[in-house]
């Protein structure tokens, strides 16, 4: 019985694991595809392709650089991309 509740425990754990690896991936994956640039971060122009994000830029712009990294983007990819995970 012991056995049994272990190896669930170590299930779950992986599993979570799993999932917070799972969102990381997402996230670079869905910021790469709009720093069309490569440079690390999202600009104002690059995000005109993305209308939400370009709504929200200013809001998400936390130190006012007028550039986003991927800091920054986690708060709008977790809001607005990573609902069903
Ligand atoms: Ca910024």
């Amino acid at each position: 019985m012991k056995k049994i509740l272990t190896a669930t425990a170590a299930l779950v754990v992986s599993g979570l694991a799993f999932a917070n690896t799972d969102i990381d991936a997402s996230l670079q994956e869905a910021f790469d595809a709009l720093d069309s640039a490569g440079d690390g971060f999202i600009t104002w122009v690059e995000a005109e392709s993305n209308p939400e994000l370009f709504d929200q830029f200013a809001e998400l712009d936390l130190n006012g650089d007028n550039v986003l990294t991927i800091d920054e983007f986690e708060a709008f990819f977790k809001e607005n991309m990573a609902m069903d995970q």
